[in-house]
């Protein structure tokens, strides 16, 4: 090539790319990192009906949040109506926004709302369409700043959902108090169990330099009403408690605290020894108590609304109370003291199980924890997962909840997929927390259902809360997998208000994500409401669970028994033999359906009123065993996992027919996820199949396909991921 050529070709270059973007057709990448917060222009045949209910923005007062406000209201509606909305002054014409709280704004102090939005408190909002000062406006207030900014979200999500916004007269507040995302991120910048990538908090350039991307994670929660976030790894490295570290830990409070979100840190329970060079970290010894006192003034100080400690004790490795023989709740209000003066509270994780020999894990959390009912202190919250194992794909609700009615209880699911295919799987985890919420204790009668005790109504708590533990990383699009980001959208909106349907979830999220072309739409929310079935169907059906391969926990190794510890294997839970399969928890086994009220008790532990979901949990039952279906207990569970690999076959066909509709970018990213997924399945299938076949000895039933390879190819390598 000539010079003459090159230089005419750049030149030729350089005018495409201009005239690229003066046509505006140069549009931002699909690369998912928007989230649902993308603000692209409406239909145009929606648009002309909010362009004259909204014309321009008028917030009085200049705080950290109230800026914030002001900027995501006119960076959303410009992009959503296509034109450029402004903030005024003033109110002087039809459409204004007006947003803030009585003591910011002159205009919504005129109102004289301020008892109803006592009521509602400071996170809690009233969004209207009246008539001021002879003008249309929408009036979005809350006693506090961050109520008008959750109430800010809440408009601008109607209008990317395509809601009218003509009538409205909305009062909303959060159903929980604290609203926490639990990041197991360790100061080395690796995220346990975490599949998107590195740390968002980058340690070592903190506190000179934080990431804007800090400010979009902090957007996207209040987005949704997540008001907590838990920066470091339960498995606590004490580091993070010293004075170096809280200073960086300051910095990204700061980032947050306009967006209304507390950070805490984990509490390794030795600190005082790490930390502070004492000889114990004894709870009882008043020169440890002590040393907590002064570490929680010191973090106070930096930090005026940090949160609080939250605690892996005695758990897996971890040190606490235990180790020095104090129990649980000597430990929990020893730090709970430390911290209430200054309004932190402590969350205490019950995941407690101990390798005496012979117990059932099932049964342990209950057992350590339910005698101390009424003991903790005002400010502690004991933070139970919502099973009694391990977050696997599909577990009966932890027996706790309803059996602690004098301790505030905060459930902890975990958004991240550690048991449910990483990030590489599509499934859509609201509909797995409904059926934990929706799941009746009994402790107060029929409908005492685990919402209701999570909530504080059922037992009058005042402290409320819920944890989860997250899925977001340095990834581009936050969680790995577009759908994923589907799972952290759902646990705010379930944490502002656990009875919401997984349905309307789904829509809302697809709507704002996604597209919203009616069809599509249908298509995407029928793939995920089924989603999270079909993974408990192609991986553990009717009550498995924990069949995963060990350590990594990615595919399946049901035959796995090389774990130090028993209940680390898989053989400890599905207990196969030639008479059958599942774990015996009824009189005649480990008894732990005991923990239950008796109405649960009697329906889990009865062969004939077990729900079928959680029959191989509860029983051991024999491979001929006839099922509601009339089919034995072999042919069903081999069905179940054939109709597991179906519907992602099924899955994958829907989405193929979405092309065109969806941007190329992201239809072929899930696109291709969906082919590991269906991989996956497969796999599932025919490893677990294999194996059981061993004992059940009898032929795959028709209509479930031949495996793939052998049971020793299975064996001898893990599926990647
Ligand atoms: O699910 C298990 C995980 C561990 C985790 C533990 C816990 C943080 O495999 O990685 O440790 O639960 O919840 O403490």
């Amino acid at each position: 090539m000539t010079v003459h050529n090159r230089s005419c070709r750049r030149f030729v270059v350089g005018l495409a790319v201009a005239a690229l973007f003066l046509s505006g057709a140069i549009t931002r990448a699909e690369d998912g990192y928007r989230l649902w917060l993308r603000y692209d222009s409406l239909p145009k045949e929606m648009i002309d009906a909010y362009r004259t209910r909204v014309t321009s923005v008028v917030i009085s007062g200049n705080s950290a949040t109230l800026n914030a406000v002001r900027s995501e209201l006119v960076d959303g509606c410009s992009g959503l109506l296509g034109s450029s909305i402004q903030t005024a002054a003033t109110l002087d014409r039809n459409g204004a926004v007006v947003v803030g709280t009585p003591a910011s704004s002159p205009l919504i102090a005129g109102l004289h709302w301020d008892r109803q939005l006592a009521d509602l408190g400071p996170e809690g909002f009233r969004i209207v369409s009246l008539e001021l000062n002879h003008h249309s406006a929408i009036v979005v207030t809350s006693i506090g700043e961050i109520g008008s900014l959750y109430g800010t979200f809440y408009l601008l999500r109607l209008i990317q959902t395509l809601q009218p916004i003509s009538h409205l007269d909305v009062s909303e507040k959060p159903h929980l108090q604290l609203r926490i995302l639990d990041h197991w991120d360790n100061l080395d910048g690796s995220v346990e169990r975490g599949y998107a990538g590195k740390s968002l908090w980058d340690w070592k350039t903190l506190p000179e330099r934080v990431d804007r991307r800090l400010t979009d994670y902090a957007r996207a929660n209040a987005s949704v009403g997540i008001n907590g976030s838990l920066l470091n790894n339960v498995n606590a490295n004490s580091q993070s408690l010293s004075a170096e570290y809280l200073i960086k830990t300051a910095a990204i409070a700061d980032t947050f605290r306009p967006y209304g979100i507390h950070v805490y840190l984990s509490a390794r329970f030795s600190a005082p020894i790490d930390l502070g060079g004492l000889k114990t970290a004894d709870p009882l010894d008043p020169e440890v108590a002590t040393w907590w006192k002064k570490k929680a003034d010191e973090i106070y100080h930096l930090i005026p609304d940090f949160g609080g400690f939250v605690v892996k004790a005695n758990s897996e490795g971890q040190p606490g109370p235990r180790t020095y023989n104090r129990s649980h709740v000597d430990g929990a209000n020893m730090l709970a003291a430390a911290l209430a003066p200054h309004k932190g509270v402590v969350i205490w994780r019950a995941f407690i199980y101990d390798a005496k020999p012979d117990y059932d894990r099932a049964a342990a959390a209950y057992d350590n924890l339910q005698p101390f009912d009424g003991e903790f202190a005002a400010n502690v919250l004991l933070q139970v997962k919502n099973g009694p194992i391990d977050f696997q794909p599909r577990e009966p609700f932890h027996p706790l909840f309803g059996a602690m009615p004098k301790t505030q209880l905060m459930p902890e699911f975990q958004i991240t997929q550690e048991y449910l295919g990483f990030s590489n799987h599509l499934v859509f985890l609201a509909q797995m927390w409904r059926e934990v919420f929706d799941s009746d204790t009994y402790d107060r009668g029929v409908g005492s259902t685990v919402s209701k005790v999570v909530d504080g109504s059922l037992y009058a708590h005042r402290l409320t809360g819920i944890a989860g533990v997250a899925n977001t990383g340095s990834d581009r699009n936050w969680t790995g997998h577009h759908f994923a980001q589907a799972n952290w959208y759902a646990f705010g909106r379930l944490a502002w208000n656990p009875d919401l349907a997984s349905r309307r979830i789904a829509e809302e999220w697809i709507n704002m994500t996604f597209t919203h072309n009616a069809k599509a739409v249908t298509v995407i929310a029928r793939i995920m409401l089924e989603s999270h079935e079909a993974i408990v169907d192609y991986m553990t059906p009717l009550g498995l669970h924990h069949l995963m391969w060990g350590g990594h926990h990615y595919g399946p190794a049901p035959w796995w028994d090389t774990e130090p510890r028993p209940d680390w294997n898989p053989v400890y839970y599905h207990r196969a033999d030639e008479l059958g399969l599942g774990f015996d928890r009824t009189a005649t086994g480990s008894n732990a359906v005991s923990r239950y009220h008796v109405e649960v008790r009697d329906r889990f532990a009865n062969l004939d009123t077990c729900p079928e979901k959680y029959l191989l949990w509860f029983h051991h039952v024999p491979w001929d065993y006839r099922m509601h279906s009339g089919r034995t207990m072999w042919d069903e569970l081999a069905l179940h996992y054939q109709r597991g690999v179906d519907w992602v076959r099924g899955a994958r066909k829907d989405w193929d027919g979405l092309a065109g509709v969806i941007d190329n970018q992201r239809y072929n990213e899930v696109a291709q996820k969906l082919a590991i997924q269906e991989r996956d399945a497969i796999w599932w299938r025919d490893a677990v199949l294999l194996y059981f076949q061993t004992f059940a000895k009898r032929p795959l039933p028709a209509g479930v396909a031949p495996p793939q390879k052998t049971l020793a190819e299975y064996k001898a390598k893990s599926l990647a991921w």
